[in-house]
């Protein structure tokens, strides 16, 4: 784990999205970024444990959220539906969610935000392209589409209020890339953490676009635009190529899900 290189930089850390995957993995990392680690979600997350505190909040609910921001320093907003989903769904969790939380932010003098945002603002871009942040959205579902709402959302409340966001389009964050995709869009737990940890700790950070993906040798992503967040990756999906190439089959380049960059995304869902 990442701990060595975390700066506690903040009094008490929200932490949204914590019975997650990815809350799960930063829980015992986003510790020593903090003096308090205020745990949220829906779903349970267990007892606090030393240096942590929870609030048990429905991102839908307004009131639930304006206790859950109330004497935060700063946040990570991990909480919502993160696959494609019907729009009702996505609409409350993560639309109407990522509305309270900036409200909340805003009312309790909340000035830093990291926002998970996802890969899938822009997946209807190819797999033999490169882009960065100013290329414009392409959202490749109603999921992908709440997240580019969540960006934009972040950048009003910037203009308006002087809240700072980074918007860190995560690729695909699991232990290991689990197929030749994700060899391209992989992001390590650690390098993770290391983002984040940039993101807290760098002075200035405005509204930012990051993508977050490891220092993977194929990639679509280019983050020079944010370089004055200052996120050096560390690891690579290169270390697990031989084995993902060993148990996968080429892809059919006929498939949408090979061509476009959000992968099986672009096909997913209602409609
Ligand atoms: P996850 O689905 O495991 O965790 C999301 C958490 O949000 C869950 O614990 C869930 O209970 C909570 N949640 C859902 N609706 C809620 C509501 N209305 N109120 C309060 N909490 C609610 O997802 P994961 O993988 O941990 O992802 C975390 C964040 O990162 C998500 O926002 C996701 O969209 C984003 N992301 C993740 C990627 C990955 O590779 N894991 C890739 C791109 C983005
Ligand atoms: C996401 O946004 C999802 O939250 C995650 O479950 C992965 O599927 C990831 O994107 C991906 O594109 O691999």
């Amino acid at each position: 784990m990442s701990h060595a290189i975390a700066i506690k930089t903040h009094r008490r850390l929200l932490l949204t999205g914590a019975a997650g995957g990815l809350g799960t993995a930063l829980r015992p990392r986003l510790k020593h970024n903090c003096e308090v680690l205020r745990l949220s979600d829906l779903a349970d997350v267990g007892a606090a444990q030393a240096g942590e505190e929870v609030v048990q909040a429905d991102l839908a609910n307004a009131d639930q959220v304006d206790a859950m921001v109330a004497g935060c320093d700063a946040i990570v907003h991990l909480g919502g539906i993160s696959v494609e989903a019907p729009f009702a769904a996505i609409l409350q969790a993560n639309i109407v969610g990522a509305y309270h939380l900036y409200e909340a932010a805003r009312q309790h003098g909340v000035k830093r935000v990291v926002f998970a945002s996802s890969n899938h603002v822009t997946g209807f871009y190819k797999q033999s392209e490169t882009i960065h942040a100013d290329h414009p959205a392409r959202p490749d579902g109603f999921y992908g589409l709440s997240k580019a709402f969540g960006e934009d959302l972040a950048r009003l409340y910037f203009d308006r209020h002087g809240i700072e966001t980074a918007c860190v389009r995560i690729g695909s964050s699991f232990p290991e890339p689990k197929d030749r995709r994700m060899l391209a869009t992989w992001l390590s737990y650690d390098d993770l953490h290391r983002l984040i940890t940039a993101c807290l700790s760098t002075p200035v950070l405005g509204h930012s676009i990051v993508f977050g993906m490891s220092d993977n040798a194929v990639t679509w992503w280019d983050n020079s635009r944010a370089r004055h967040i200052g996120f050096v990756p560390k690891d690579s999906s290169d270390v697990f190529r031989d084995a993902v190439y060993a148990r996968t089959s080429a892809p059919d380049l006929s498939d949408p899900a090979a061509i476009y960059q959000g992968g099986a995304f672009v096909k997913a869902g209602p409609f």
